[in-house]
């Protein structure tokens, strides 16, 4: 391409224009680049279900319920990943989450209810190997009448709010 207009405005102008479009458009996506590669850029992991060191639930849950980190932190910005040990007869009042909560089932069922009052004539049972989305800010329940593996996914941070204050555990203390 031949820029012969160096000192007429109009065409310098545009000149001037397209190549900072082009810096402004390289910068941009650089930067996408680097947000896309810091955001996945994790550690290998492979766990079998040996290596699970289970620990205590998050104090969101109500107690009883045992918890461990597969992947990420859910407590950080970026993906993680996450299983939640259930008890027989667990009950998760009606709640919400600030992102979107990817379920699936491990093993044992999960009755989950969509809505924002817990009523356990609407749940439905996950069987292991059922999946489900709650989109962020969308009001659920769960509930367990044997012993439930779910694992969780999503991007932190990430975070428990009951509809009814009195039902969530922290407020229990
Ligand atoms: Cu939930």
């Amino acid at each position: 391409m031949k820029i012969k207009c160096l000192q007429s405005s109009p065409c310098r102008t545009f000149f001037l224009i397209l190549t900072g479009s082009v810096l402004l458009n390289t910068g941009v996506l650089a930067q996408e680049h680097v947000m896309d590669s810091s955001m996945t850029k994790q550690a290998h992991v492979m766990l079998l279900p040996g290596d699970l060191k289970w620990g205590d639930g998050p104090p969101g849950l109500p107690p009883g319920a045992k918890a461990v980190v597969m992947a990420g932190d859910p407590s950080k910005p970026g993906l993680f990943t996450l299983r939640l040990k259930f008890p027989a007869n667990f009950n998760i009042p009606a709640h919400w989450h600030p992102t979107d909560e990817h379920v699936t089932v491990i093993s044992g069922t999960l009755w989950l209810g969509m809505g924002e009052k817990t009523d356990s004539k609407k749940v439905k049972s996950l069987i292991p190997g059922s999946y489900s989305l709650m989109p962020a800010k969308t009001g659920h329940y769960a509930m367990t009448k044997e012993e439930t593996i779910v694992q969780i996914q999503g991007i932190g941070p990430f975070g428990i709010t009951y509809f009814n204050p009195a039902e969530d555990p922290r407020n229990k203390k």
